[in-house]
């Protein structure tokens, strides 16, 4: 049975238990391991029923996604589990699953072959595959309705979240709930089953439903998965294969599910949200910074300034628990903060997001004040102040004096140099930039930005408080722009370009948004307030080459007071409900300004536009790598997908790239290089990889191994 499965007695029941640390994945051996403790079980007289119960902190988190990455890239595939589910199911003794922790995947699909499912409190169980680009592959599209229903199996494989126990409970998908001790009281449950029927699930059909019942679910779900899964096959394919279930017998709908879960593990997008998924783990591995680095305890925290950012990350360490002092400059702009805190918080709950007693006990949480007094006592302070570095300096300095010694100073800015910041004070090794996007309480990403002085506890403890706040953090250098900033900005120069070349708006925005960006890049401008850019422009102007071209039309609109939604106009004009709608005028403007600037104007392709922007981030993000900015190819793209609405099932500009192929990106970049000039130079790791025929993932790779 080797080491990852063994098989115990309890009196006349027997235990299989997993051992595949640290999630109990279905790696080579295990399915074997389980397979031969249910032969024991059958031959055993003295034995009446097992539980099959998960080592360590879950029961099993689906089938070993680096063997399925391995799958996707052309290793031939076995039997897969659905043997072993059908032997486990055949077994003329009763096998009750115990779940703790999480049955995903995989896991799920086994515990659905056992005859009975008994779960702890805190357990949770769903299909996530649809998550990494696939669907279930041993018959959970199958089994799940007909224990759970069409209705919610649809959901579940299409969407992926997963079921709190309490729901599995009600959904007949667990059959008791356990208070205590999980093995003993599933051994309890399995002595009682002598007299009872030993249930197949795939026998089963009492929840199957009717063809009138099930069609407007299967359109509904059709309907929601190609507007709020944009661009994705998996959830279509998983709606596919409940479908089957319905309508034929179980060994068909199996056939059905196989032959869509292969045509979904061997597409691209399988292969990036696998890549995703590691990526997004691998983050947290931070070279020199040990796992057992010490950690500062973060138990209070205080904001500076109550403004977009400052709200938002109130909310974002009330939500953790951590109670948070709030100090504004007057009491003008803390009212007006702490009211579109509360707003924030009442639309959380018309929305269903919280309860109100969830957002009642965060409010108190969070204390507004205009002095820095409190600050003494707290063991992080974050910065959301006007974006100078004189203010910025002056709020350090005085922190640095009220704030305890180890207490963390973090600056949110997102442009400045965290290293003059920090000079602002006498503990430079405390200095971190924590980059949060707009809006704060929503974005998933976090930039963590790495001072020349930051310490590797300040480093770690940042981190560990990214994962607490819900947050994933990406460990960044001090550059300007940071990561992702300073990659979008020569994204946004191209679309803007592309106007001024004869494009339209709603071209330029069209083509990123079927490539499946959140929202196109002129589109987000008017969101994010053209006027910010506008400014940043202004002041570093005396830093821009002579010579050199730079887009003005946005710069042209701000003249005019277009900043965007807020005044109503931007590259859109803004009903009263904030929608976008496409405005001659600016169609127009442009035009003209394009033939006071003698920019000769062409019919562009949707090609051109797609490549120009991409490629822009992609040299850009070639270029921060090779500088150390960033750690992998893989963290720009976490970056990428958590922060500026990149589609994860191109798995990350970076990733994107690769499946482009690095030859034909450096190619078409060294056309723009000789059609556009200098802007364009190839970023020298972009050639080396290309002359050498590798990718940013082979570059990975190959850094990885020299660590
Ligand atoms: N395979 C391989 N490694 C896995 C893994 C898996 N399924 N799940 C987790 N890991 C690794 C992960 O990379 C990390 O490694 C460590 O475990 C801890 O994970 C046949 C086709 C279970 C909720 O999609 O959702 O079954 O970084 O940091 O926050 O139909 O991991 O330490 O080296 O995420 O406590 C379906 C994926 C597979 C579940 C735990 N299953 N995993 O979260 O820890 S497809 C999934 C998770 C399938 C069948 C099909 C989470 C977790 P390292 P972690 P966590
Ligand atoms: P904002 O103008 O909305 O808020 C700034 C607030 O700081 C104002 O309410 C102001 O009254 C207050 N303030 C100024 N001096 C102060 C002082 N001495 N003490 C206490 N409060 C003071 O600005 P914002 O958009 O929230 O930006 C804040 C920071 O976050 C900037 O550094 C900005 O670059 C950065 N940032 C902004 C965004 C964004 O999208 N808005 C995204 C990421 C980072």
């Amino acid at each position: 049975m080797g080491d990852l499965v063994q098989f115990t007695k309890s009196g006349n029941v027997g235990v299989i238990t997993i051992n595949n640390p640290p999630v109990n994945a279905l790696s080579p051996g295990v399915p074997e391991g389980i397979s031969d403790a249910i032969d024991q079980l059958q031959k055993d007289d003295g034995l009446k029923a097992a539980v099959l119960i998960g080592g360590g902190s879950t029961f099993i988190a689906g089938a070993d996604i680096k063997e399925l990455e391995k799958m996707a890239a052309g290793k031939p595939r076995g039997a897969g589990l659905l043997p072993l589910l059908l032997k486990i199911e055949d077994c003329r003794k009763p096998v009750v699953a115990a779940i703790h922790g999480t049955a995903l995947g995989g896991g799920m699909e086994t515990a659905m072959a056992c005859h009975y499912r008994v779960a702890v409190r805190s357990a949770k169980v769903g299909q996530p595959e649809v998550k990494l680009g696939i669907i279930p592959g041993a018959a959970g599209t199958q089994r799940l309705p007909r224990l759970a229903g069409v209705a919610k199996a649809v959901e579940m494989c299409s969407e992926g979240n997963p079921v709190a126990a309490e729901g599995a409970l009600r959904l007949g998908l667990i059959d008791k709930l356990i208070n205590g001790d999980l093995l003993a009281g599933a051994i309890a449950f399995a002595q009682e089953l002598a007299a009872k029927p030993i249930p197949k699930t795939r026998e089963r059909h009492d929840k199957l439903g009717t063809p009138e019942q099930n069609a407007p679910v299967f359109a509904a779900a059709r309907e929601n998965a190609r507007k709020k899964q944009r661009g994705l096959l998996a959830p279509l394919a998983a709606i596919d294969a409940v479908e089957a279930a319905t309508k034929m017998p179980f060994g068909e709908g199996c056939q059905v599910e196989q032959t869509l879960f292969v045509e979904c593990l061997t597409s691209p997008q399988a292969k990036a949200l696998m890549h995703v998924f590691f990526a997004e783990r691998e983050v947290a591995k931070i070279p020199d910074i040990p796992k057992d680095t010490p950690l500062i305890p973060v138990k209070t925290a205080g904001v500076v300034g109550a403004g977009t950012m400052g709200g938002g990350i109130s909310m974002v360490l009330a939500n953790a628990g951590i109670p948070v002092l709030v100090k504004e400059a007057d009491q003008a702009a803390l009212d007006r903060g702490t009211s579109n805190i509360q707003k924030n918080y009442a639309n959380s709950v018309k929305r269903g997001r919280f309860t109100q007693q969830f957002v009642d006990e965060r409010l108190k949480l969070i204390q507004p004040t205009l002095s820095l007094d409190g600050f003494a006592d707290v063991d992080l302070v974050i910065e959301a102040v006007f974006e100078g570095m004189a203010l910025k300096k002056e709020v350090f300095a005085q922190l640095d004096k009220v704030c305890k010694p180890g207490a963390i100073l973090a600056s949110n800015t997102s442009t400045l140099d965290i290293d003059e910041i920090a000079s602002a004070t006498h503990r430079p090794q405390f200095v971190v930039g924590t980059h949060f996007f707009s809006p704060a309480n929503v974005m998933r990403l976090l930039e963590i930005v790495r001072g020349k002085a930051t310490s590797k506890e300040v480093i770690a403890t940042s981190m560990q408080l990214a994962k607490k706040l819900g947050k994933v953090g990406v460990l960044v250098g001090n550059c300007r722009g940071f990561v992702g900033n300073r990659m979008f900005h020569p994204y946004v120069r191209e679309s803007v370009f592309l106007l001024e070349e004869g494009a339209s708006v709603q071209e330029v925005d069209s083509v990123l948004y079927d490539f499946g960006m959140a929202m196109g890049p002129l589109a987000v401008g008017d969101l994010a307030g053209l006027d910010v850019g506008w400014r940043i422009r202004k002041e570093y102007r005396h830093l821009e080459k002579r010579g050199i071209r730079q887009p003005f039309a946005g710069d042209r609109l701000c003249e005019m007071g277009r900043f965007g939604q807020k005044t109503g106009r931007g590259w859109y004009k803004y009903d009263e409900n904030r929608r976008a709608i496409p405005d001659p005028e600016v169609t127009a403007l442009v035009r003209k300004w394009a033939a006071e600037a003698k920019i000769p104007q062409r019919q562009i392709t949707r090609e051109e536009i797609l490549d120009r922007c991409l490629y822009a981030l992609v040299n850009e993000g070639a270029r921060i790598l090779e500088e150390g900015y960033a750690l992998r190819p893989g963290d720009i793209d976490i970056i990428y997908i958590n922060g500026y609405g990149f589609p994860a099932h191109r798995g990350g500009p970076m990733w994107y790239a690769d499946t482009v192929g690095l030859k034909n990106v450096y190619h078409r970049i060294l056309e723009f290089h000789k059609q556009h000039g200098e802007l364009w130079e190839p970023a020298p790791l972009l050639k080396q990889l290309a002359a050498q025929g590798k990718t940013f993932a082979d570059y990975s790779m190959e850094k990885r191994a020299t660590a």
